[in-house]
């Protein structure tokens, strides 16, 4: 269960709580399989009091989800971000998303749903059997990174919640606190950030819902506490630190499609044969293995998950980009 009261901040935990919480977090953590919320949480805590790591998210690897390339540095893949709410420099996020309180946290799922619910971590994390999946994540920019993520399949949660017959569209809404996020105090997107898939996208099994990396909870950098990854679209669909999901019955209007409607199209697909307006999208740079600033690597159709093919059949992919 998640601690209930407020829990103490790092700066009133004392020398010795901090080190006793650590011994109970190893001998947690040696036991059972699987770290329950409050031990996540308390490790949370004094990770950050300790600028230290982050908590272990165990995790069973997904067999349909291993690929042979190579997987982008935990470094890498922590420093080079896209997170504007965090301002919208590749290092900004790591550098000023550090004391972001992502724990604890709700995630409100509402809309066109029968049992509207509020969830907490705790609840999260036990829903479903997290696995681990690695999945290629191709930026609209033009790079991709290979990433270990940690999750389960949105449908999970979403079979839960027990759709009504007018839903047909799932909207997700970042998180929006300026005090915390100096990126969200820029006009640079409309906050807060949101993002939608069409209802059968968002319950295809390769959507994940996302608690970790790298054998890890979320780094603050990358979502955390809980983010989406679409793997066969842009990486701008898969929202950060999700605090609100909803069932629409109409298409939602998503920031960068409000943003610049002829560059970022509501389904944005990986898709080679359809350029941006300012720049090709046949190519890629892959990070830490591409030459800065070539491209070196063949974008794939769907970034290469062809099993979600069937979701677009009869739809001109160039015209709904
Ligand atoms: N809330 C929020 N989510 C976001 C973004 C953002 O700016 N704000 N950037 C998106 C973009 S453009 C990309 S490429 C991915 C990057 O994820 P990563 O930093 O974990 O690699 O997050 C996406 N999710
Ligand atoms: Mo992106």
């Amino acid at each position: 269960m998640l601690i209930k009261s407020r829990p103490p901040f790092a700066s009133e935990i004392t020398p010795r709580e901090i080190v006793e919480s650590r011994r109970d977090f190893m001998r947690h953590l040696a036991v059972g399989s699987v770290a329950s919320a409050a031990v996540i949480e308390m490790a949370q805590r004094e990770a950050f009091a300790q600028n230290s790591t982050i908590a272990r998210l165990p995790a069973t690897a997904n067999p349909a989800y291993v690929l042979s390339e190579k997987k982008t540095s935990y470094k890498d893949a922590t420093t080079y971000n896209n997170y504007y709410e965090f301002g919208t420099d590749k290092a900004d996020p790591a550098e000023n998303a550090g004391k972001f309180k992502s724990h604890p946290w709700t995630v409100r799922i509402e809309g066109e749903v029968k049992k509207p619910v509020t969830l907490d971590l705790d609840k999260l994390l036990k829903l479903a059997p997290i696995e681990e999946r690695v999945y290629r994540l191709r930026c609209v920019e033009g790079w991709s990174m290979v990433i270990p993520w940690l999750g389960y399949s949105l449908s999970h949660l979403l079979k839960q919640v027990e759709l009504t017959g007018d839903a047909r569209y799932v909207e997700f809404t970042s998180a929006n606190d300026p005090q915390q996020m100096p990126g969200a105090r820029s006009r640079v997107l409309q906050w807060p950030y949101v993002e939608a898939l069409r209802l059968d996208e968002a319950m295809h099994p390769l959507t994940l819902l996302t608690l970790g990396m790298y054998g890890e909870l979320l780094p603050n950098q990358n979502g955390a506490p809980l983010r989406l990854m679409v793997p066969w679209k842009y990486g701008f669909k898969s929202a950060k630190a999700i605090v609100k999901i909803r069932l629409t019955k109409d298409q939602p209007r998503t920031s960068w499609n409000v943003a610049n409607p002829a560059e970022y199209g509501f389904y944005s697909n990986v898709n080679p044969e359809v350029d941006h307006p300012r720049w090709s999208q046949a190519s890629e740079r892959r990070i830490g293995e591409d030459g800065f600033l070539s491209r070196k690597r063949k974008t794939l159709m769907f970034n290469g998950y062809s099993e979600v093919a069937g979701l677009y059949s009869g739809m001109d992919l160039k015209k709904l980009f």
